[in-house]
């Protein structure tokens, strides 16, 4: 029997079209590679615009969400010393919620396994076929056995590394990319956040970014040179640096030191691959863009990417209507692009590139201080940073 929709990848794009098509009474299959325990323990994204707490809320999804999650009216950024607040909830009505992506893939996944979806992980050797027919065709290897799935539609939801995307035959996608010459060092840390929101610093040492996954949990960042081994990093080194670029002039220390419980480090990219669709094939989240993290807009993008995708799946299942799937790269990608100018921006506008000179400093000061300063200013980064409307 043929299963309407094969869904490669079970992070939050994979899960949540899972979950929207049940919704909607369309059976799917999703393939990870991953064990469960991995893919609910992987630590990334901690920042949630209020559209995408809306989705998760309006499909019940939230209860643990809204009872853990920590709402966030604003954010401080933080150069030359001093900390500006940028009131996201005045200047636009809405606010952010701090919400671990792994507590996210856990709900998504209780969810799949309570209603009996298709669920696979630890699949091996994933292959798609006949992705220009009308039966696109999966083949995979699970516990040792060779196995082979009939679909009408493929997600591609495998992420950055997956093998939807290099499934597409040369010369149908053209890609854009930009890599950054730095990367994001990371800490979990058992100490509590020392702000209640989160600061974004600029400091001639460094991008530093203090956020939190919890009132007993900071969660911290420090840029570094992308060749940098986490060896290179003892604990006292990474604290160290912290203080320095946290520092504010009236010497109010904004660290909190405790055990740190994991560390990494994360390159930084822009990349986005167009269109977003090959045949029968559908690319979504990560698996067709990236963005550098500096704007917190990555599992964000993955989310509205799937809500556009559900929509159309919704349609064509129901009554083989093409409209919206037809148009569905282009609506996503219309979106993805403003994401993608805004997280270039915010990281052009606080990280330290070595070899800039003193007036590119100068400007990257001024323009922090005409965001702080100016209402259009904060606006601009407000209005971006909660998330631009979807239609
Ligand atoms: P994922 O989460 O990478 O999931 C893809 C899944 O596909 C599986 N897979 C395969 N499965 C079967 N067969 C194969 N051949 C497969 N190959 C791969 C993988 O194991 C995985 O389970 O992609 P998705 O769903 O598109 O979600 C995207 C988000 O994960 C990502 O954009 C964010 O984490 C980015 N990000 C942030 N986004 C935000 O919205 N707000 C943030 O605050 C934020 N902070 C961050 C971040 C990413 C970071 N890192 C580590 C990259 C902070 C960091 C440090
Ligand atoms: C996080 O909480 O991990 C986080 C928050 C905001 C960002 C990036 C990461 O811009």
């Amino acid at each position: 029997m043929r299963t309407q929709v094969g869904i490669v990848g079970a992070g939050p794009a994979g899960l949540l079209l899972a979950h929207l098509l049940h919704l909607a009474g369309i059976e799917s299959v999703v393939l990870e590679a991953k064990s469960r325990a991995h893919v609910e323990e992987r630590i990334r994204a901690g920042l949630m615009e209020q559209g995408t707490v809306d989705i998760l809320t309006e499909s019940g999804l939230a209860g643990r969400l809204h009872r853990e999650g920590l709402a966030h009216e604003g954010l401080e950024l933080r150069f030359d010393g001093t900390g500006h607040r940028i009131d996201l909830k005045a200047l636009t009505g809405k606010q952010v919620t701090i919400y671990g992506q792994q507590e996210v893939v856990k709900d998504l996944i209780a969810a799949r396994l309570a209603y009996g979806g298709a669920l696979h992980f630890d699949v091996e050797d994933v292959a798609l076929h006949g992705l220009e027919t009308d039966r696109p065709r999966i083949t995979y290897d699970e516990a040792g056995e060779a196995r082979l799935l009939d679909f009408y539609i493929i997600a591609g939801c495998d992420g950055f590394l997956g093998i939807c995307r290099p499934a597409i035959p040369a010369g149908v996608l053209t890609a854009y990319d930009r890599v950054y010459p730095f990367a994001w060092l990371g800490i979990l840390a058992a100490a509590p956040p020392a702000s209640h929101e989160l600061i974004y610093a600029r400091h001639e040492r460094g991008f530093a970014l203090a956020t939190m996954r919890s009132p007993k949990l900071s969660r911290l960042y420090v840029q570094c040179a992308p060749e940098e081994s986490i060896d290179d990093w003892s604990d006292d080194r990474i604290w160290a640096e912290l203080h320095a670029r946290l520092a504010r002039q009236d010497g109010a220390d904004q660290v909190n030191e405790g055990p740190i419980l994991q560390k990494g480090i994360t390159a930084m990219r822009s990349y986005v691959v167009e269109p977003m669709r090959y045949g029968r094939l559908f690319l979504a989240g990560d698996a067709a863009h990236i963005v550098p993290p500096t704007g917190a807009k990555g599992m964000n993008l993955a989310i509205a990417d799937i809500r556009v995708l559900a929509r159309a799946l919704e349609v064509f299942c129901r009554d083989g209507g093409t409209a919206l799937l037809d148009g569905y790269s282009a609506k996503a990608l219309a979106r993805v692009w403003k994401a993608q100018r805004f997280s270039w921006w915010m990281t052009s506008m606080l990280h330290r590139f070595d070899g800039g000179d003193a007036f590119e400093h100068k400007v990257q000061v001024a323009e922090l201080d005409y965001v702080c300063r100016s209402r259009a200013g904060a606006l601009t980064l407000a209005e971006n940073y909660v998330g631009l409307p979807f239609d």
